[in-house]
């Protein structure tokens, strides 16, 4: 048995498990009414936004299994890690800066291998149609894996619109898949891997250079188990399935698509996927990621705030960071720090940016301010900031693609950053919150 606080009982820290922990506990909602993958399920995860949910009826795919929002609280990551809130960012950190190899299983030990199907039919999956206007059936939740023979191994989410019984098209941006798409003469043996755990999901979603292998950081945030796939591709061994097959140089229309900001992103050329093996465990579980909603929030936005974290952390003391759900969870972020000098807050704000590029706005406080309270956060910019001094603006900058108010083409934007720190010399004024006599209310009312 793996050490992972919290964890149960022989728990590998699969997906299957934590499911299972959250029924067992009574925090996982068990749909009771049979759903349709086509709208029904998105609006119903959407309803229940925040809470874990399970069904086992889905009305075009008998039998099937789902489950979503699973990891859509920072309270249920640090479940699963057996750790506390505050706990959470210097552990990504951690992970980042001490990755470590994967333990390698062979085929008959890896769960993920119990059923392979050799004839691919999409249709037979229960893979969700989320929003009205989208331009297809999506996986939202599945996780890229690649080699390259210079720089080994990647790991992203890319999402991916069905297209026919074996063909998807794959949204890939100008990072490294695509990089390695390039480097291979624009043909790609992939693997995709759907109901992975947590580890794998934050580490596919941390940016870090060409050739660090996000697998190892996975490891390093919770023990992983792999397995070698015939292709040479390692996926999760305890994951519940893993779609394998070839990325073309064949374009086609993909979109329109919700993304995160909860507006339809626009429709584009993207290279096609040709799936030719499906792996996964008996009675899998797919994981269905409602774009837009928390956990795609969550897992998009929380691991850019170890990077902003390093950044600041150069040229000021950084108490925290919090990429927050009203900005998209990608736009906007709250940095707190101990202020030393009087130009911190400044210094911070343009590292912030350094930290994560599609970063917008930012607001940097002094640490008596709850970063995770919007209102406190706003009480900061109330009372301690001037706008004629307190402001950055940057224009021109290169922006998000997420973003409707950016240049559609360059994704132009312009970003600004509000000094929400107080002075450090009052001059008189001032800036604390005044306490007031401690009292126990019972007694009173
Ligand atoms: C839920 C989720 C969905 C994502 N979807 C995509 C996508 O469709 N295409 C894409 O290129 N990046 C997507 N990303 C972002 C990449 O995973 C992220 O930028 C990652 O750092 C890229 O890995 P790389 O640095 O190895 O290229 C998504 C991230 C998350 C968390
Ligand atoms: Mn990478």
């Amino acid at each position: 048995m793996l050490s992972r606080g919290g964890a149960v009982e022989n728990d590998r820290g699969s997906f299957r498990e934590f499911v299972e922990k959250q029924k067992q506990k009574g925090t996982l909602v068990l749909l009771k009414k049979p759903c349709s993958l086509s709208l029904e399920l998105a609006g119903v995860m959407k309803a229940l936004d925040g809470k874990p949910v399970y069904c086992d009826k889905i009305k075009e795919v008998p039998g099937a299994r789902v489950a979503g929002n699973v990891f859509c609280t920072r309270e249920l990551i640090c479940e699963y890690f057996g750790i506390r809130n505050e706990e959470l960012m210097p552990k990504l950190v951690h992970a980042i800066n001490n990755p470590s190899k994967p333990e390698l299983v062979e085929g008959k030990n890896a769960p993920v291998l119990e059923v392979t199907e050799q004839e691919v039919d999409l249709s037979k999956f229960p893979i969700p149609f989320h929003a009205p206007k989208d331009g297809g059936p999506y996986f939202a939740s599945a996780v890229g894996i690649a080699n390259d023979k210079e720089y080994g191994r990647n790991c992203s989410f890319h999402r991916m619109m069905v297209i026919g019984k074996d063909r998807v098209a794959v949204r890939i941006l100008p990072r490294h898949l695509e990089e390695f798409i390039k480097r291979a003469e624009g043909e790609l043996e992939v693997a995709f891997v759907v109901g992975a755990p947590i580890n794998v999901l934050l580490a596919a979603a941390i940016s870090v250079e060409i050739g660090k292998d996000e697998l190892q950081i996975a490891n390093s945030l919770a023990p992983l188990r792999t397995v070698r796939l015939e292709s040479g591709i390692e996926v999760p061994a305890d994951a519940e399935y893993v779609f394998e097959g070839r990325i073309t140089s064949e374009m086609v229309d993909e979109g329109p698509f919700v993304d995160l900001t909860e507006t339809y992103d626009i429709v584009r050329k993207q290279r096609v996927m040709k799936i030719t093996k499906v792996h996964h465990r008996k009675n899998p579980i797919f994981h269905v990621l409602l774009p837009g909603a928390l956990e795609h929030k969550l897992l998009m936005g929380m691991p850019r705030e170890p990077t902003i974290f390093n950044e600041v952390g150069k040229v000021a003391e950084c108490k925290g960071v919090n990429i927050t759900p009203g900005g998209c969870s990608w736009l906007h972020a709250v940095v707190a720090v101990r202020k030393k000098k009087d130009d911190d807050g400044k210094n911070a704000i343009e590292a912030a940016f350094r930290g994560h590029k599609s970063l917008k706005h930012v607001v940097v406080v002094d640490e008596d301010i709850d970063i995770y309270d919007p209102e406190s956060v706003e009480w900061a910019i109330a009372t301690r900031v001037q706008a004629d001094k307190r402001l950055v603006i940057k224009h021109n900058e290169k922006g998000s693609s997420l973003d409707p108010s950016a240049d559609p083409n360059t994704y132009a934007t312009t970003k600004m950053g509000v000094d929400a720190t107080k002075p450090l010399v009052a001059h008189g004024k001032n800036f604390e919150k005044a306490e007031w006599k401690a009292i126990k209310k019972e007694e009173y009312v």
